[in-house]
């Protein structure tokens, strides 16, 4: 997979991709990810990105000329890209459905607004998607940038080590993930669930499964909604919530 990142701060970009999975798969060859500094495609001596809002009001905006630079260069020396992000908080909302969409494109690029924001015409002309992470203000997209590619690139096969554990992602299923432990089986008084010492595996996987479902239920309720529940966990859900109807189990700690 071919990624094209475009920043001011190529530096804090390439520290987030240098470690862990990500910078072991570009170790390797599984992904070809270029981090663009902006200001190499300026043409004047200061390498100026920015300038004041037409209209007035408070801060700079991203000028349009050295984006179109940027692409213009990845064009030549890379190949024409199958998507074009811009990272906003104006955005659609990113997910793991986007992160799957994104891992089936060969190569895309991603630029990194900052300031008030990059010019509208940047937008129109060679985005394809405008993408949000969340619903709060950063003061970049090279941290919501790291975002996408890191969701994106674990699902591309080889990166994620164990392809077993992608699979078993929470969000793969639709469901919060069940409650890790490792040794020690008793810490500080607190005791690891006698059910994942047994070596029972069928009721190992049953109680892992309850304990994805009941978190769900609790913390995000409307992820059940798309989740893909068969015919028993449909019915388990269904008793605990007329339970918790009842008996006002809400805010419960077990
Ligand atoms: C992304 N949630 C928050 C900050 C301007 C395009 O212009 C700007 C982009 C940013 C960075 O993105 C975010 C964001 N998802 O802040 C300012």
């Amino acid at each position: 997979m071919k990624i094209d990142i475009v920043t001011i701060f190529p530096q804090m970009v390439e520290a987030g991709l240098a470690e862990g999975v990500v910078g072991r798969a570009r170790e390797r060859g599984l992904l070809d990810i270029v981090v663009h500094n902006l200001r190499d495609y300026t043409s004047d001596r200061h390498h100026v990105v920015d300038d004041v809002p037409f209209g007035g009001g408070p801060g700079m905006v991203m000028k349009p000329e050295p984006f179109f630079a940027a692409l213009a260069g990845i064009r030549q020396h890379r190949g024409t890209p199958e998507a074009v992000l811009v990272m906003s908080p104006a955005g659609r909302r990113f997910s793991q459905e986007k992160a799957r969409e994104l891992a089936a494109v060969k190569h895309f690029v991603v630029l990194c607004g900052r300031y008030e924001g990059i010019d509208e015409r940047v937008r129109e002309a060679l985005a394809t998607d405008e993408v949000s992470i969340g619903d709060y203000v950063l003061s970049g997209g090279e941290v919501p940038a790291l975002v996408v590619v890191d969701a994106a690139a674990r699902l591309v096969p080889g990166v994620v080590g164990d392809d077993q554990s992608v699979v078993a992602d929470s969000f793969t299923r639709g469901l919060l993930d069940y409650p890790h432990y490792t040794r020690p089986a008793e810490f500080d008084g607190r005791r690891v669930p006698d059910v994942l010492l047994c070596g029972h595996h069928a009721e190992i996987r049953r109680w892992r499964l309850e304990q994805a479902l009941r978190r769900t239920l609790d913390r995000r309720p409307e992820l059940l909604q798309d989740a893909a529940l068969d015919a028993d966990e449909q019915k388990l859900l269904r008793e605990w919530s007329a339970s918790r109807a009842t008996a006002g189990e809400k805010g419960s700690k077990s």
